[in-house]
């Protein structure tokens, strides 16, 4: 019997944890609701996940909101040797201070902004102020993460991890909203963007785009 359930679609929010699902081989029911649609505002998922927001998880009596939390769940809780998993807390913390900086500078600071007052102003408050010295402020910090990353091909060194998956996300959606990318994570997304667990989230989260990855 399926336990889990995965509610959200159409977002590079929703994305992460269909993708780590599939990273991690796991079974689990998708209930593709889309933001902004009038799916988050029933009285069900209102009760479910009061910030009426997605992606939202439910995994037998857990129950959790925001993609990077939801992400870190099912590493820990479903461990698979193809993901990067720390095992000290030297390693943990810098784990973390990658996932910090890409969570709260580059999506929610950075882009989330421009989208709140660039295609959601209808919304929030149209502001060409805003968006442009957001997406300025993209750029350094993708240009931090690109001298991070350097040639190695992956954040955490050795192996693909949740850095990576929260950081592919922000690029598709950097590059969507025409940030230019440096150089080298540009490649480093392309050749993310081939594995299977991503091009098979990519199909379930995006499913207007089928064949686009
Ligand atoms: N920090 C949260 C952000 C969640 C969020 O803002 N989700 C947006 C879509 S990307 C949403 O559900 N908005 C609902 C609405 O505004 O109706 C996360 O990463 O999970």
């Amino acid at each position: 019997m399926v336990t889990m359930t995965i509610w959200g679609a159409g977002t590079p929010r929703s994305m992460r944890p269909l993708w780590m699902a599939e990273e991690l081989g796991l079974r689990y029911q998708h209930r593709p609701i889309r933001p902004r649609s009038g799916e988050t505002q029933s009285d069900v998922y209102r009760t479910l996940n009061p910030k009426q927001k997605i992606p939202f998880l439910e995994d037998g009596q857990v129950a959790l909101s925001e993609s990077l939390a939801i992400c870190r769940y099912l590493r820990d809780t479903y461990p698979a040797p193809g993901l990067f998993t720390p095992t000290d807390i030297r390693t943990r913390a810098r784990e973390d201070e990658l996932c910090c900086h890409i969570y709260g500078e580059i999506d929610q600071t950075g882009l989330y902004v421009m989208r709140r007052h660039g295609d959601l102003a209808a919304i929030y408050g149209a502001s060409k102020a805003a968006v442009t010295a957001s997406q300025s402020y993209v750029e350094g910090q993708l240009a931090i993460l690109a001298a991070v990353l350097g040639t190695e091909d992956f954040l955490m060194v050795t192996q693909f991890g949740l850095p990576d998956l929260l950081l592919v996300s922000c690029l598709d959606w950097a590059d969507a909203c025409n940030v230019p990318l440096p150089q080298n994570l540009r490649s480093y997304r392309e050749r993310i963007a081939l594995r299977p667990a991503y091009r098979h989230a990519f199909r379930i989260n995006y499913p207007e785009s089928q064949g686009d990855t």
